[in-house]
């Protein structure tokens, strides 16, 4: 890390402890999303920080975003996955958007005064997102959108929505990519979904039913909007492995802190070999996949983009997320089970990330699909 990325480190730990983690047990209860919060880290840049000066974010890369978004996971996945969904519809305008759209949404995101949501899921299509049932109609100076999406972080508390729905032909071609903001007639909101874990970030069904949106809110142009889609979920990917590392960081710090406490037979338990190899193995993995996301963060910010290293961050650093906040519980042995400590909670969170912006089994299938490229040429 140079010195501008242990400063921001710093600074957002500071901001995690102080205004994260005195809440993290009680809102996780309540299910209580805290706007002030959100608007407390757009305040130190952190809400539009890949984002172009010129529509207020911090020109900062992804390798800074990675460090960012880390930090906060550490205290609350689910303010760093608003953070990383709203930054991946920014991304998605900055580099598909024309320069009206850019002025327009833009400013609002990055200063973190609104969110961003993505809408791509429905219930009948997730991993093959290229069979969406969602229309866009055509009429005289736009488009009437109908349909529902599922599934939506962000759904209902989030201003701006990068919509993908079918203007033609089934299939990827047919797919176009539409910005639609909340208080247009036509846009509601279903039930806040009841979830295992991300509890303080709400997820709802957007739903669309005759809503009308002008032809200025078409992304790139008509057929392109899964392109659009899959460009800015490969950004994404990388974003949701740097909140897994974060989760899982905090998962080891929590276990050496506890089985140096705990004392049994006269010792602490972290004295047992048994327990030292565990875990060494959990921050051994939690290393190995931090370098994983920066490598593909790296490359990003190169303009090398690598979808094959987006998908292989994305995997290992959640399917590790996963096992290390389990080991942790198990480290804590029944109080883990309970609410009395934070691995209780990081296990609930860490299950989705092996789920959302593409499914490990999906992450698999694209790294599959450029082996076989790169051995066939
Ligand atoms: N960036 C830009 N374009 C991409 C792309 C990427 N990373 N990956 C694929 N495309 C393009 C392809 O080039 C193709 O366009 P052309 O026909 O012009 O070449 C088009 O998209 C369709 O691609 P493909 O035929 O490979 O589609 P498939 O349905 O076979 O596979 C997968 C696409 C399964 C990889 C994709 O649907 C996917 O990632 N699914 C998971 C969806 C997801 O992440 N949902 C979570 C939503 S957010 S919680």
């Amino acid at each position: 890390m140079n010195e501008f990325q242990t400063e921001l480190k710093n600074s957002l730990e500071r901001f995690r402890l102080d205004h994260i983690e005195p809440h993290a047990e009680h809102d996780d209860a309540e299910e209580n999303f805290r706007m002030d919060v959100f608007r407390g880290l757009g305040e130190l840049g952190v809400c539009g920080m890949t984002v172009d000066e010129n529509y207020g974010g911090l020109g900062l890369g992804y390798t800074d975003l990675c460090i960012a978004l880390e930090e906060i996971a550490k205290s609350s996945v689910s303010y760093a996955v608003t953070v990383s969904v709203s930054l991946m519809v920014q991304g998605i305008i900055q580099k598909f958007g024309n320069e009206e759209q850019k002025k327009k949404y833009l400013p609002d995101l990055t200063s973190g005064q609104e969110i961003g949501a993505f809408c791509l899921s429905e219930s009948s299509s997730g991993s093959d997102a290229k069979s969406l049932k969602t229309t866009a109609k055509k009429v005289e100076g736009g488009y009437i959108l109908n349909g529902a999406k599922m599934w939506i972080t962000s759904g209902g508390i989030a201003k701006t929505y990068v919509v993908m729905a079918r203007t033609g032909e089934e299939g990827a071609k047919g797919v176009s990519a539409f910005i639609v903001q909340d208080g247009t007639e036509g846009l509601s909101f279903g039930k806040k979904e009841k979830k295992m874990g991300w509890k303080v970030s709400p997820t709802r069904e957007v739903l669309f039913q005759n809503c009308f949106v002008p032809e200025e809110n078409l992304l790139l142009g008509e057929g392109q909007g899964f392109k659009v889609a899959l460009g800015g979920l490969d950004a994404g990917r990388i974003t949701i492995g740097s909140i897994a590392v974060g989760l899982s960081d905090r998962a080891v710090s929590e276990s050496v802190k506890y089985s140096l406490e705990r004392q049994q037979f006269d010792q602490p338990i972290f004295d047992f070999q048994g327990l030292q190899f565990m875990i060494s193995d959990m921050a051994c993995e939690m290393e190995a996949s931090r370098l994983l996301v920066m490598k593909a963060a790296e490359l990003l910010d190169a303009g090398k983009i690598n979808s094959k290293l987006c998908s292989m961050a994305k995997l290992k650093a959640t399917d590790v997320a996963m096992k290390v906040t389990t080991d942790a519980v198990q480290v804590h042995g029944g109080v883990g089970y309970t609410t009395e400590y934070p691995v209780e909670r990081m296990m609930r969170d860490a299950k989705v990330l092996q789920i959302v912006e593409g499914t490990n089994q999906i992450q698999r299938l694209v790294i599959a699909r450029h082996l076989k490229k790169e051995f066939q040429g």
